[in-house]
């Protein structure tokens, strides 16, 4: 139903045996492209995204729903994320607050009905009101931690009533900035305390979905607890979390993390918890966390061979990306969505022909083929003792030079493969 022509995307065209849509469900961030207006530490907004109307009332509450779903259809894009405070603003306490919300979600609701747009995932703002300059589940105060609870149980019951795949924790203030005024294990046992609780009322409710944690190793505090991917795992497989939460990578967290995006979601699905990606880019010479629409077809295709490999997303691409500061009118941020849509488009066929063709796997089959048979199965097995690997040692003499890792011909096939 798109009214966009893409160069690359076509929801149906059929690649590796699914339809581009099913590989890639396209989710637009309620806070970004309905929001995010250009306001930077140096300066104010440079767009306009308040069509006439008093900021954080709730006539521009429901105008931003009409402008997201136009935007969404204009787009074929069938997914929104949305934080609690996305859709409706504060009131004066809990109460009115959640009145606010309900009211609003009512409206976005009936919108949903009615244009078959669903949600991907929802989530609880812990960290922009000034009572969580602390922390949220790892604030010092069990009242906040108590105020942060009751945000997580009614973004819950939102994100079951418009239909979420998912439910994100994103640990905006979950983090220390000096080891001086902070007990980590307390915190992080908190934290934890929190989610279980989640998970409990979730399943209660009727949520059946998986929750996310989205890692990111600093900003806004100087060290997140949810550092990276492998940091995010160990935490959930310690806290017995594993079987109910997965990982919601996002490209720009893993580069201000020291690693590749590609590495992130390789980490993840190697621990069977590839769940939701937020599809975004940094850049290469800024070292923070810029949140820009992705265009690099090289991250994309690989990005697209991690999520081919690991079977497709439970989650979806939500698009965590806003518009450059002086890219600031509507058709900018169409522009901006068509970009990147095409973007992961190409990429995931390209990703497809890398694997048709058959060269980079046949290598790496290659390359662990000694573990097929011998003493390489014992490894594997992974019952092997240390007496059989010296009595294998001693027998064979010394062990043949290694191959080599032929990285240059590797890299020669995949820009073969994306440009000819
Ligand atoms: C912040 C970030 C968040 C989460 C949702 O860096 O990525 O927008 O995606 O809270
Ligand atoms: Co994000």
């Amino acid at each position: 139903m798109s009214t966009i022509k893409y160069r690359h995307y076509d929801a149906e065209r059929i690649i590796q045996g699914r339809k581009m849509s099913d590989w890639l469900p396209f989710a637009l961030a309620w806070w970004h492209a309905l929001d995010a207006a250009g306001a930077d530490q140096f300066g104010v907004a440079t767009a306009d995204k308040t069509h006439g109307l008093p900021y954080g009332s709730i006539a521009l509450a429901k105008k931003k729903a009409d402008v997201g779903f136009e935007l969404m259809q204009k787009l074929g894009i069938n997914y929104f994320c949305f934080h609690d405070r996305d859709l409706a603003p504060e009131g004066r306490d809990l109460a009115e607050t959640n009145a606010l919300v309900d009211e609003v979600s009512d409206y976005v609701l009936a919108k949903q009905k009615a244009t078959g747009i669903a949600c991907l995932w929802g989530t609880a703002n812990m960290f922009s009101h000034p009572r969580y300059m602390n922390g949220a589940g790892s604030a010092n105060s069990p009242d906040v931690f108590a105020r942060a609870a009751a945000s997580v149980k009614k973004a819950l019951e939102l994100t079951v009533k418009l239909g979420g795949r998912g439910y994100v924790f994103w640990g905006g203030r979950e983090g220390y900035d000096t080891l001086w005024n902070t007990d980590t294990k307390f915190e992080t046992e908190n934290i934890a305390t929190l989610m279980k609780a989640a998970v409990a009322y979730g399943r209660k409710i009727g949520f059946t979905g998986d929750f996310y944690i989205e890692p990111k190793p600093k900003e806004p505090t100087k060290h997140q607890y949810d550092f990276d991917a492998a940091t995010t795992i160990g935490f959930l497989w310690q806290h017995g979390l594993d079987k109910d939460f997965k990982l919601n990578i996002e490209a720009n967290h893993a580069t201000l993390a020291g690693h590749t995006f590609r590495h992130e979601l390789r980490t993840a699905a190697d621990a069977g918890m590839l769940g939701s990606i937020d599809a975004n880019t940094g850049d290469s010479l800024l070292g923070w966390d810029t949140d820009e629409f992705p265009y690099n077809v090289y991250d994309a295709t690989e990005c697209m061979y991690e999520v081919i490999k690991a079977g497709g997303l439970t989650g979806g691409f939500n698009f965590d990306a806003k518009n450059r500061r002086p890219s600031n009118t509507p058709e900018d941020i169409e522009y901006a969505f068509k970009m990147s849509i095409d973007t992961f488009a190409l990429g995931l066929i390209k990703a497809a022909e890398l694997i048709d063709d058959g060269r980079i796997d046949g290598f790496i089959a290659d390359r662990y083929a000694g573990y097929n048979a011998g003493i390489g199965a014992k490894i594997r097995s992974g019952s092997v003792t240390l007496e059989e690997l010296e009595a294998h040692a001693l027998a064979q003499g010394n062990p043949p030079a290694p191959p080599s890792g032929r990285q240059e011909y590797l890299e020669d096939i995949i820009n073969e493969i994306l440009f000819g």
